[in-house]
């Protein structure tokens, strides 16, 4: 390990660089922002447990809407640095201040690699430190987006080593947005998972909640996690190996879903976009399954498996640690690994690990085989069934039944065009009245959507909602889907802000992360938000989306008003449902995301699982949330 002293650590520029371009350093100054301060201070938490001190991490939501993060390590060194000043201010008020932070040569977590403390200081309106090291406990402060409040100071005593940190975000850079407690708590549970051992606390001191998640064989827990409430087809295989220098850690399963959740992380660090180490995950995969298949006389056909047919159901995190030297990461948010001696290590290990695991045991592998060849012949079916659509495109009959719903956009340039999906044929009509003819189309639901998360692509087809939705758009479904081919820019889930509407959304929402999943992750799925109220005033009026906003209003508005309250998208005329929810101008939109696969997946599940009861809470207290909102995020027409 290198040594660490005072002098390792390097000063090159100030802190207004980052206050002058947040975006540059924690991505964005939006929620999500605002919650990447918390991951910078918690991950310098992380390594400090990595490296082998303190297995304890507490992460605190204070009334005063401040954080509170405490590990129980070393604690920041407390002595002079070479500047004059004391190294926990540099370390907290320069930018690029870190010393080297590793073990064993690799990085260990993930963030800006300890350089993250300063950027959270000086984004925020106050920050705290307290150190406990050497017998003594230790404080300094800063306010104002990190200047020195008050130096390094003894205050006490003590026996125990640690540090803790609290900060309050500077609202003029985030505004006055919260922090989510169900938010935290999901990514440290997620820590909790890869890092065996390691105690992640949560803490909600205004609502008086508190998680605590800890793991001693974490990846096959995290499996079970996601996987919870599905039915499974064995227990959760879990291997590692170590290859020259990198340590592959992987568990999966399989459940009756017919979807794919392949989750990667290297170093603890999740690669969104996977990389080498998936690639030969899944060449691994199709191969050993073939030469089983094979081996066994399973399949007549000269033409084995796809890869697709080996991961249908599946739920797998593969977790890697590989040596700095070897580390390499691509793509724009370097969400991808590169790093090619990754892939020949994976494909190896889970080429032995895997063909050892079906021979030894014989009832989970026909189990695993004979539903991967169910999904060759659901695959093929579907193809066809497809070809079938294409070349009856705009004649067949039952085309013009499909879309006879549909009242189309008039612009022939798609990405232009928006489709709105609207619960109820009263409401489409209005809609449809209320549309900019050239760019939006309308389509209306009447019947009921079907459940996706339980059914088949033979069930899907038979679907007459789900078939429309499926031409209207125009790019195929499934493994077939394209969204390049997509008729629209942008697709609209128009629904009541009731219940029912938000069980059509859950219900849309499963069906488009099934089967369109691309349409999401190219950003083309929205939700539209229609007003609560409308308050009229003197000769003015206001149309109001949240009952936040309506108090604000109720408290500040001085003299007479009177208050309509929506009840469904009905009740506007169609000028009004323009004004409020369809032009582009003044509408809110949600963009629909997917931040983290394993917990879309799990939300899905158990939204659309069998316990209605279930459901019908997550929706009244998560549907909010599930949608991370991503407003105004228009384009223009
Ligand atoms: C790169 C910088 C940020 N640091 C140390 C040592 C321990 C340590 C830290 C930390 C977050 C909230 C509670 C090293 C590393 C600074 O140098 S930061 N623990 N915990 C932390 O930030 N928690 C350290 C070598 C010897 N002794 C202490």
């Amino acid at each position: 390990m290198t040594e660490y002293n005072e002098k390792s650590i390097k000063i090159l520029e100030g802190l207004e660089a980052v206050r002058k371009r947040p975006g540059m350093y924690i991505g964005s100054t939006d929620k999500r922002g605002l919650h990447h301060l918390v991951w910078e201070i918690v991950d310098n938490a992380i390594d400090e447990a990595i490296n082998g001190y303190g297995k304890k991490i507490t992460v605190t939501l204070t009334k005063i809407g401040s954080v509170r993060v405490s590990d129980e390590g070393r604690g920041v060194p407390i002595g002079k640095h070479a500047s004059g000043k004391s190294t926990p201010e540099v370390i907290y008020t320069v930018l690029h201040a870190g010393g080297k932070f590793e073990t064993d040569g690799y990085k260990v977590s993930g963030g800006l690699h300890g350089v993250g403390s300063s950027v959270v200081n000086a984004l925020s309106k106050w920050m705290k430190v307290t150190i406990c090291r050497e017998g003594k406990i230790c404080e300094i402060s800063f306010k104002n987006g990190g200047k020195l409040d008050k130096d390094l100071k003894q205050i006490g005593t003590t026996k125990q080593t640690g540090t803790t940190v609290e900060f309050f975000p500077d609202e003029e850079i985030f505004g006055n947005a919260r922090f989510s407690y169900t938010t935290i708590c999901e990514r440290m549970q997620e820590s909790a998972f890869l890092i065996n051992g390691l105690t992640m606390e949560v803490i909600d001191e205004e609502d008086d909640k508190h998680n605590t998640y800890c793991y001693d064989n974490g990846l096959v827990s995290f499996v079970e996690y996601v996987n919870e409430g599905k039915d499974v087809l064995q227990k959760v295989i879990n291997f590692s190996s170590e290859k020259n220098g990198i340590e592959v850690d992987i568990a999966m399963q399989y459940t009756d879903s017919y979807n794919e959740n392949i989750m990667s992380f290297v170093n603890n660090v999740k690669t969104v976009d996977g990389g080498s180490h998936e690639v030969g995950f899944k060449t691994a995969l199709t191969k050993v399954f073939n030469e089983y298949i094979r081996a066994n006389s399973l399949l007549k056909s000269k033409e084995g498996l796809d890869g697709s047919d080996t991961r249908e159901g599946l739920t797998a995190i593969i977790s890697l640690k590989i040596p700095e030297s070897l580390l390499q990461f691509e793509g724009q948010t370097k969400g991808k690994l590169g790093t090619p001696q990754a892939r020949t290590v994976v494909e190896s290990v889970v080429y032995e690990k895997l063909s050892y695991y079906l021979e030894e045991n014989k009832e989970s592998a026909t189990a695993i085989m004979d539903k991967a060849l169910k999904s060759k012949l659901a695959r093929e079916a579907a193809r066809k069934a497809r070809a079938e659509a294409r070349a009856g495109k705009g004649k067949g009959k039952s085309e013009k039944v499909l879309l006879g719903k549909l009242t189309p956009a008039q612009s022939k340039e798609y990405h232009k065009n928006e489709l709105f999906i609207v619960e109820g044929n009263s409401a489409g009509g209005t809609a449809k009245s209320g549309r900019d003819k050239r760019h939006q189309a309308i389509l209306p639901l009447r019947g009921k959507i079907i459940n996706c998360e339980k059914s088949t692509v033979a069930d899907l087809f038979k679907n007459e909602e789900i078939n429309t939705i499926v031409h209207a758009i125009g790019a195929g479904v499934g493994a077939d889907f394209d969204y390049t081919e997509s008729n629209y820019g942008k697709v609209i889930i128009m629904t009541d802000a009731d219940d029912d509407g938000a069980h059509i959304q859950t219900l849309l929402l499963t069906f488009f992360y099934r089967w369109m999943r691309d349409l999401i992750e190219h950003g083309m799925l929205y939700i539209a938000v229609p007003p609560l109220y409308l308050v009229k005033y003197n000769k003015d009026k206001k149309y109001i989306n949240t009952n936040e906003e309506l108090n604000e209003f109720k408290n500040t508005f001085k003299g007479k008003y009177t208050i309509q309250r929506y009840k469904g998208l009905g009740e506007m005329n169609a000028d009004q449902l323009w004004e409020t929810t369809m032009d582009p101008a003044h509408r809110t939109l949600v963009k629909v995301r997917i931040d983290d696969k394993a917990l879309a997946e799990k939300r899905v599940g158990v939204l659309m699982g069998d316990d209605s009861e279930v459901r019908k809470e997550w929706i009244e207290e998560n549907v909010e949330f599930t949608l991370e909102d991503d407003y105004k995020g228009v384009g223009s027409k």
